[in-house]
C-alpha cells in the first residue's frame, strides 16, 4: 500500500537509524496508535524493530523471506518494482503475471513467489522453484517497440542480471546466449521471454526470472545436478534474496531505460563483453537441425551469428547451445 511504500521510504532513508514516531505519524498523516499498528505489522512479517522512547523506531533486522516489504525497503528505482505482488506458493508467477497484465497492471509490476509448483522454461520444459532458497519472479513491461525486437530485452535482461548478482554477491557470472546466466561455468540463473501481441503492436512483455540462490548441490533434482549450481555454492555461504532482486532492479531499470532512449547498441556491447559463447565453436540445436560453427557476435535483433566451416555466417534466433 501506499502507506507501506512511505514507511519504509522513511527507514530507508534513516539507514538504519532512528525514525521518530511522530515523525512517521505525520508522514503517513494517521494517529500515534496507527503508526503502531504499521510497526506490528512489520514485526508479524518478521521484521525485528526496537522501540526506543524519545528516538523513536529502528530497524535492527530484515526478514530472511522475501517480502514486497523487504524487496522495497531501500530500493532505488522509479518505477520497475515499485508495484510488487507477493505469493507464499504459486502455480507461475508468469501466469499471474499475464493475468494482471490484461487487467491493466502498471509497467514495472514484479510478481514473486517464494515456491512455484509449475515453473516453467522455455518450450514448455520445467523449471525447478522449490520453496524458500530461490528467486521466481515476472517483470511486466509495456515498451513501445516492434514484435522482432522483443527478443533484445531477453539479452537487456541478462546484462542487468549479471550486474546485479555481482554487486549483491561479488560473484563474476557471464552469459550463454540466449537467455541463461552462468556462474563458473554452470546455470543459475534462467530468463523466459513471454509476450502479449496483435499483429505486429506489442501489448506487454512479461519476462521471467528464475535465480538459485540458497540450494545446495544435493537439493537439486537428479537430472540436473551436475549443470546447474547456485549463488550460495559458488560464493560458499547464503545470501539475502531480497538484496539480489533489488540491485537487479536497479541495474534492470537503467539499462531499460537507456534502452528505450537509446536502442539497442549500448546494451549490445555490455551484453558482448558479459558472454562467454563469443569466438568459441558453438553447436546451436535449433527447432530445424544443428549450427556449428564460430559465435561472432548478436546481431541488432539478437539472434547469434555463428560462421560456419563453409564460412557461411547462419542467424539463429532460438537455440540451446553447446560450447566446445
Ligand atoms: P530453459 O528452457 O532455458 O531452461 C530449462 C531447463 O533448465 C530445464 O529443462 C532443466 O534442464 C534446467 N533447469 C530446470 N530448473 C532449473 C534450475 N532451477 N536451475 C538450473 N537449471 C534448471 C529457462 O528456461 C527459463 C526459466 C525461467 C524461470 C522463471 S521463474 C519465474 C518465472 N515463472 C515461470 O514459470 N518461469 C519463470
Amino acid at each position: 500500500s501506499e502507506i507501506r511504500r512511505k514507511l519504509l521510504a522513511a527507514f530507508s532513508e534513516a539507514d538504519g537509524g532512528y525514525v521518530s514516531g511522530q515523525k512517521i505519524s505525520e508522514l503517513l498523516g494517521c494517529s500515534r496508535t496507527a503508526v503502531w499498528k504499521h510497526i506490528e505489522e512489520l514485526r508479524k512479517e518478521g521484521f525485528v524493530l526496537e522501540a526506543v522512547r524519545r528516538k523513536g523506531y529502528r530497524i535492527v533486522k530484515t526478514p530472511e523471506k522475501i517480502t514486497a516489504n523487504e524487496i522495497q525497503l531501500g530500493l532505488q528505482t522509479d518505477f520497475i518494482g515499485q508495484n510488487i505482488v507477493y505469493y507464499d506458493t504459486v502455480d507461475s508467477t508468469q501466469k499471474i503475471a499475464h493475468e494482471l497484465s490484461q487487467k491493466g497492471a502498471e509497467e514495472g509490476t514484479l510478481v514473486v513467489a517464494d515456491e512455484q509448483t509449475g515453473g516453467r522454461g522455455r518450450m514448455a520444459r520445467v523449471w525447478y522453484s522449490p520453496k524458500g532458497t530461490g528467486i521466481w519472479m515476472s517483470i511486466i513491461l509495456r515498451p513501445n517497440i516492434p514484435l522482432q525486437k522483443t527478443p533484445q530485452l531477453t539479452l537487456l535482461t541478462a546484462v542487468a542480471l549479471v550486474e546485479g548478482i555481482e554487486e549483491a554477491t561479488g560473484l563474476s557470472p557471464t552469459i550463454k546466449w540466449p537467455n541463461d546466466i552462468l556462474i563458473n561455468g554452470k546455470k543459475a540463473v534462467g530468463i523466459l521471454t513471454e509476450l502479449e501481441a496483435e499483429a505486429d503492436q506489442v501489448h506487454s512483455v512479461i519476462i521471467g526470472i528464475g535465480i538459485n540462490v540458497n540450494q545446495q548441490i544435493d537439493e537439486f533434482p537428479e537430472a540436473i545436478r551436475n549443470t546447474a549450481t547456485s549463488i550460495a555454492i559458488e560464493k560458499g555461504e547464503k545470501i539475502h534474496r531480497a538484496l539480489i532482486i533489488q540491485k537487479f532492479l536497479e541495474r534492470f531499470e537503467k539499462w531499460y531505460t537507456t534502452y528505450l532512449e537509446h536502442g539497442f547498441k549500448p546494451i549490445k556491447l555490455l551484453w558482448e563483453s558479459y558472454s562467454i559463447s563469443l569466438n568459441k565453436t558453438i553447436h546451436a540445436r535449433t527447432l530445424s537441425g544443428t549450427v556449428v560453427g564460430k559465435a561472432l557476435g548478436i546481431n541488432e535483433e539478437g539472434a547469434l551469428l555463428i560462421e560456419t566451416s563453409e564460412g557461411k555466417i547462419e542467424k539463429v534466433y532460438s537455440a540451446d547451445i553447446d560450447i566446445k
